[in-house]
C-alpha cells in the first residue's frame, strides 16, 4: 500500500477548489490517511522543495507555496504515486492530460494547482515533514473491497 503527500496549492484554496482536488482524489478510490490545513513557513518550504535549490524558479516556488495556508493530505492505496501523479497530470498544465486537474484549471507551471509525491520514497519523506507518525492513520473503509480486488 503506497503513501503520497498532496498539498492543495495557494492558487487552488484561493480559486476555491480544495474541495474540487480532494474530491477527484477520493472518488478515485484513494483513502485519506492525514489531512489539515497548514501555513507553510519559509524553512519548510525550502526542505520540503530541497531537490530543486538553486534552480531559477526556487525563490518564487517558495513565494507562492507560502502565500497562502495550504491543505496537506496523505492519501493511500495501491500505485497512489502513480495514479495520483496522472490525476493531478504534467508539471506544465500547457502539456498536462485534458481531464486532469492541472489541464482543467490551469495555464503555467508557476500556478499548477497541486503537489504530489513523484515516488513511494518521496511519499514516505514528505508525509513525515508534514504530519507526526500520530498523525497518519491506516484505517478500513467498508467499500475497501470494492476497490481493490
Ligand atoms: P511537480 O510538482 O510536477 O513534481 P517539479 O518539477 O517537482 O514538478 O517542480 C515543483 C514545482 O515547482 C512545480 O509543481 C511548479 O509549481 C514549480 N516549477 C517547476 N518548474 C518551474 C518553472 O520552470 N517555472 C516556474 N515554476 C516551476
Ligand atoms: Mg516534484
Amino acid at each position: 500500500m503506497e503513501r503520497t503527500l498532496v498539498l492543495v496549492k495557494p492558487d487552488a484554496m484561493q480559486r476555491g477548489l480544495a474541495g474540487e482536488v480532494i474530491g477527484r482524489l477520493e472518488r478515485r478510490g484513494l483513502r485519506i490517511a492525514a489531512m489539515k490545513l497548514i501555513q507553510i513557513d519559509t524553512a519548510l518550504a525550502k526542505r520540503h522543495y530541497a531537490e530543486h535549490e538553486g534552480k531559477p524558479f526556487f525563490p518564487g516556488l517558495v513565494e507562492y507555496i507560502t502565500s497562502s495556508p495550504v491543505i496537506a493530505a496523505v492519501l493511500e492505496g495501491p500505485n497512489a504515486i502513480q495514479v495520483v501523479r496522472n490525476t493531478v497530470g504534467a508539471t506544465n498544465p500547457v502539456e498536462a492530460a485534458p481531464g486532469s486537474i492541472r489541464a482543467d484549471y490551469g495555464l503555467e507551471r508557476g500556478r499548477n494547482l497541486v503537489h504530489a509525491s513523484d515516488s513511494p520514497a518521496s511519499g514516505e519523506r514528505e508525509a513525515a515533514l508534514f504530519f507526526s507518525p500520530g498523525e497518519i492513520i491506516s484505517w478500513a473503509r467498508d467499500t475497501d473491497r470494492w476497490i481493490v480486488e
